[in-house]
C-alpha cells in the first residue's frame, strides 16, 4: 500500500516536473511571439534549451530558501510559482507585473516567494546571493540561497570575490552556473583559461561538481546534494550545469558565432522530449495524457498573455514609487 502510494507521489512530481519544463517552453515561445508583434520593448533573453536547470534545481530547494538570478529569469521564476500572467504582464511593463511594470524581463523580483531577482549586471549578484546567505547564517534561519548565473560572469570580479567571502565566512550559498558555452557571441573556451568552469570553485576550497544540464533529475538531484551541504552549516557548494540555448542570445542575434549544425545536435538533446521519453518509458505518461498537459498550458500562456494585454500602463505621476522598499 505505501509502495502503491509512494510510487504515485513520485509519478506525480515527475510529471510535474515535465508540465514545469513545458510551461516555460510554451511561455518563452509566446514571449517571442508578443516580442514580434511589439507587445515587449528592450531586451529579451529566452530560456528555451535550458528549462532542466532552472526546474532541477528549483525542485531541490524548500519553499523558504532564497533564490537569485541573471538576466535570463522567466524560466526560473516560472519553476518558483510566480504566477505566469503576473510574469507576462511585467514582460510587456504593465502595473500588473511582478515588478510593477518597473522592472521588464530582466528584473522579475517576488518576495513572497523568496525570488530575490533578476539582475541585468553580469556577475552582480552574486554578492548579493553572500548577503543572503550571511542574513541566514547570523539569523540561524536554516534557510539557504540558490544562485544562478551564467559561463559569462565567471569571468568577473564579483564571482571571486563572492566565492572567496562565501568560502570564508561558510555561507550556505548554492552557486549554481549555467554554462550554455556562450557569452552573448563568445564561446567559453575563447574566454575563459579554464574552461571546466566547476574547476575554479578548487581555489576557494569550495566543493564542486559538473551535471548534464539537460537532464532535469540529475540536475534536481546533485542540487539537493549541494542543499544539504548547505544547510548544514558546511558552507557554499558549486555546481556547473552543462546546457545549451537553443534560441540566440536575445531577440536580435543573427547567431553568426555558431553554426546551425551545432544548434541541431544540441536540440536533438532537447531536455524535454529526453524527459518526455524517461516517464513514456517507466509507464508515467501517454500520448493522450501528454496531449492533455500541453493543451492545459497552451491555455495557461494564452490567458496570461491577454492578462498582460488587458493590464494598464503605469500612470507616469507613479515614476517614484516602488524604487525603494515603501
Ligand atoms: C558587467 C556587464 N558586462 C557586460 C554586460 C553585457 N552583457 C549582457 S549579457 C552578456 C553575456 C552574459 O553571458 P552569460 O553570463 O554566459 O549568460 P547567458 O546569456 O549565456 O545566459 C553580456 C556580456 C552586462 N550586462 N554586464
Amino acid at each position: 500500500m505505501t509502495t502503491t502510494r509512494t510510487r504515485a507521489r513520485n509519478q506525480t512530481e515527475l510529471l510535474d516536473l515535465l508540465r514545469q519544463m513545458m510551461l516555460i517552453r510554451r511561455f518563452e515561445e509566446k514571449s517571442a511571439e508578443m516580442y514580434a508583434r511589439g507587445r515587449i520593448a528592450g531586451f529579451l533573453h529566452l530560456y528555451i534549451g535550458q528549462e532542466a536547470v532552472g526546474v532541477g534545481a528549483t525542485a531541490a530547494v524548500r519553499a523558504d530558501d532564497y533564490i537569485v538570478s541573471h538576466y535570463r529569469d522567466h524560466g526560473q521564476a516560472l519553476a518558483r510559482g510566480l504566477e505566469p500572467g503576473a510574469i507576462m504582464a511585467e514582460l510587456f511593463g504593465r502595473t500588473t507585473g511582478v515588478s510593477k511594470g518597473r522592472g521588464g524581463s530582466m528584473h522579475l523580483f517576488d518576495v513572497s516567494r523568496r525570488f530575490m531577482g533578476g539582475y541585468a549586471i553580469v556577475g552582480g549578484h552574486l554578492p548579493l546571493a553572500c548577503g543572503l546567505g550571511l542574513a541566514c547564517k547570523q539569523l540561524h534561519t536554516g534557510n539557504i540561497v540558490l544562485c544562478f548565473f551564467g559561463d559569462g560572469a565567471v569571468n568577473q570580479g564579483e564571482f571571486h570575490e563572492s566565492l572567496n567571502l562565501a568560502a570564508i565566512w561558510r555561507l550556505p550559498v548554492v552557486f549554481l552556473c549555467e554554462n550554455n558555452l556562450y557569452g552573448m557571441g563568445t564561446n567559453v573556451r575563447r574566454v575563459s583559461a579554464e574552461p571546466d568552469i566547476w574547476k575554479r570553485a578548487c581555489a576557494y576550497n569550495i566543493p564542486a561538481e559538473q551535471v548534464d544540464g539537460m537532464d532535469v533529475l540529475a540536475v534536481r538531484d546533485l542540487v539537493r546534494k549541494a542543499v544539504d551541504h548547505a544547510r548544514g552549516d558546511k558552507g557554499a557548494y558549486f555546481i556547473e550545469a552543462v546546457t545549451y540555448r537553443f534560441r540566440g542570445h536575445s531577440m536580435a542575434d543573427p547567431e553568426l558565432y555558431r553554426t546551425k549544425e551545432e544548434v541541431q545536435k544540441w536540440r536533438e538533446n532537447d531536455p524535454i522530449v529526453r524527459f518526455r521519453r524517461l516517464l513514456e518509458e517507466r509507464g508515467a505518461l501517454d500520448e493522450k495524457r501528454f496531449q492533455q498537459m500541453e493543451s492545459e498550458i497552451e491555455q495557461i500562456v494564452e490567458d496570461a498573455a491577454a492578462f498582460a494585454e488587458q493590464s494598464p500602463h503605469p500612470d507616469v505621476s507613479t515614476l517614484y514609487e516602488h524604487v525603494y522598499k515603501e
